[in-house]
């Protein structure tokens, strides 16, 4: 009944506007729609991805029935104006949530509101990080997530989620073990101090926490009580899950065996090359000699999460990685049972289900750890599949471009409603269904480090990489085809001085689907005046006020 009521409620909407007409949807075709995200993981991380260090047989076999993409791209390089551009479908440019430690703000567009207002019912699993958790006073910061009776109480709405089930931060963080997680453990035995024993905030290693009250636990049993609350309650309406793991991102830490399932000798670990930086912008020398901390830009308070990994503490780095990959396979797991949970109940073949992660990290590559500035693959180019809801394709590996902005205005097409206009993402619809091979011929990553003082904008076009630098003549070009792992600058190369123009060019004009035009007039300094002076007119941004 619902579902002719919303079908009828559709006609409506594309009857007041006539572009609407063109999204013909069968009430029975609703999809549901499940996100699932990882904090900070490496695209190699994944058995689908040619790891065999680790078996991820869940997601291995989500790809098997999917489409798996080679060539997805994150649209900023920290968490919260990742995450935002993901439930806005905007750049950080125009969200406002420009780096870690600003909020995105309540008012801005959200996929959420959409699908409510299109009758779908909004769950969040986990972490979700809009807004900053080390600034007191903040919704997810003290004093408000050690207030237990705030956590019994509240369900949502939280921004557009109806209901909610949230943590933050990572594994032995000690304050990681509030919100409704904390409620949880203390419902499964746990006292403040075992709390304080388990989440000491211990860097690397073995996690003596029981594996039955890992986050990535509670984030797949509240998922399962969520779908059967929706079966028992609201089963005649479609659901939006965004299911979101903590892990693995840093402090490496995990329960036995999964500390030890990995080879540290086998991972993939890019030492530093001394002299790497020569031809790079001079802040990756500064970065990797002084540290974040006393690089200091307008706000004082240093470049965002990028910090240097010396490689003279190789070990660290290799048993970082190799844990890395056995919280992975904890998390794996996890996610299998929620599959699991979606077969046994009939759900699984009408809903769209999408993995991918905010951002990668470098954990020692190249002589940094984190994410930041640094413009290296590890960070950028992420894992990414998707199991759409009419089963074609299955098995398809992908080469088109994918930004995850991309992702609110793919679900809202592929759930035939209309893509809101203000969303500067691209449904990527077409691609998933097979009848266009690509359709980005371009993607943009932004990374506003600061309110004002740092910017860098990058452009990746076929297999080329240019990153530009706010008030700067130099820059990078890289041909990743030849050159992935990026020790070789091209930007100053006469030979490559007209792509580097063109990508500018495209760049400036955000032309991310029509082929780039050429022969255009502009020489290369003035294309970066005309970017500063972009960059110049941009806004609003939302204040930070924390460096997490
Ligand atoms: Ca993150």
């Amino acid at each position: 009944m619902f579902r002719i009521i919303l079908f009828a409620l559709l006609l409506l909407t594309a009857c007041k506007n006539p572009s609407a007409v063109r999204h013909k949807l069968s009430p029975d075709s609703v999809p549901n729609i499940i996100l699932i995200t990882s904090d900070q993981q490496r695209k190699g991380a994944l058995g689908v991805y040619g790891n065999d260090l680790i078996h991820t047989v869940h997601l291995d076999a989500l790809a098997a029935d999917g489409i798996v993409f080679d060539r997805a791209y994150i649209p900023h390089t920290t968490c919260t104006p990742s995450r935002a551009s993901i439930l806005t479908g905007q750049y950080a440019s125009t969200h406002g949530a420009y780096t870690i430690g600003t909020a995105l703000p309540k008012d801005a567009l959200k996929v959420t509101d959409v699908l409510v207002e299109h009758g779908y019912e909004t769950y969040a699993v986990g972490k979700m990080h809009f807004t900053p958790v080390s600034t007191e006073g903040e919704f997810e910061s003290t004093p408000n997530i050690l207030d237990e009776a705030f956590w019994e109480k509240f369900d949502g709405p939280f921004f557009g989620f109806q209901h909610t089930q949230l943590l933050n931060r990572h594994t032995t963080e000690s304050l990681s073990c509030r919100e409704h997680y904390g409620l949880w453990l203390k419902e499964k035995g746990l006292s403040e101090a075992d709390l304080s024993r388990y989440f000491n905030d211990q860097f690397i290693g073995r996690w003596e926490l029981p594996r039955e009250l890992h986050p990535s636990v509670f984030v797949s049993e509240k998922s399962c009580a969520f779908l059967e609350e929706h079966q028992e309650q609201r089963k005649e309406k479609p659901f939006f899950m965004w299911i979101s793991f903590q892990d693995p991102h840093n402090p490496h830490v995990v329960p036995s065996p999964y500390d030890t399932l990995v080879d540290p000798q086998k991972v993939d670990y890019k030492k530093y090359r001394p002299g790497e930086f020569d031809d790079m912008p001079p802040i990756y020398q500064e970065l990797y000699d002084l540290g974040s901390g006393k690089i200091h830009f307008s706000d004082g308070i240093g470049v965002p999460c990028a910090n240097p990994a010396s490689p003279d503490r190789e070990e660290t780095w290799r048993k970082s990685i190799a844990i890395h990959h056995g919280m992975v396979q904890l998390m794996d797991e996890e996610i299998g049972k929620v599959i699991a949970y979606l077969k046994a109940n009939d759900l699984y073949d009408n809903t769209i289900i999408i993995f991918t992660t905010d951002h990668g990290d470098y954990i020692g590559n190249h002589g940094f750890k984190g994410k930041g500035f640094p413009s290296y693959e590890e960070v950028y180019n992420i894992p990414f599949l998707v199991k759409n809801a009419q089963q074609v394709n299955q098995g398809k590996r992908c080469s088109a471009l994918l930004n995850t902005v991309d992702i609110s205005p793919t679900i809202l097409d592929m759930a035939g409603i209309e893509v809101p206009s203000e969303m500067e993402g691209i449904s990527q619809k077409a691609v998933l269904e097979g009848s266009v091979d690509q359709i980005r011929t371009a993607l943009i990553i932004e990374n506003r480090a600061v309110e004002q003082g740092f910017y860098q904008k990058m452009i990746i076009r076929n297999n080329y990489k240019a990153v530009y630098y706010y008030g700067q003549s130099y820059g990078e070009l890289f041909d990743l085809s030849k050159d992935p792992d990026q020790y070789q600058n091209l930007w100053d190369d006469p030979a490559y001085g007209e792509l580097k123009r063109e990508m500018l060019y495209q760049l400036y004009e955000k032309r991310v689907i029509e082929e780039p035009a050429h022969g255009t007039s502009y020489t290369l300094p003035q294309l970066l005046q005309m970017l500063d002076k972009q960059i110049d007119q941009e806004g609003p941004v939302q204040k930070r006020t924390s460096f997490s």
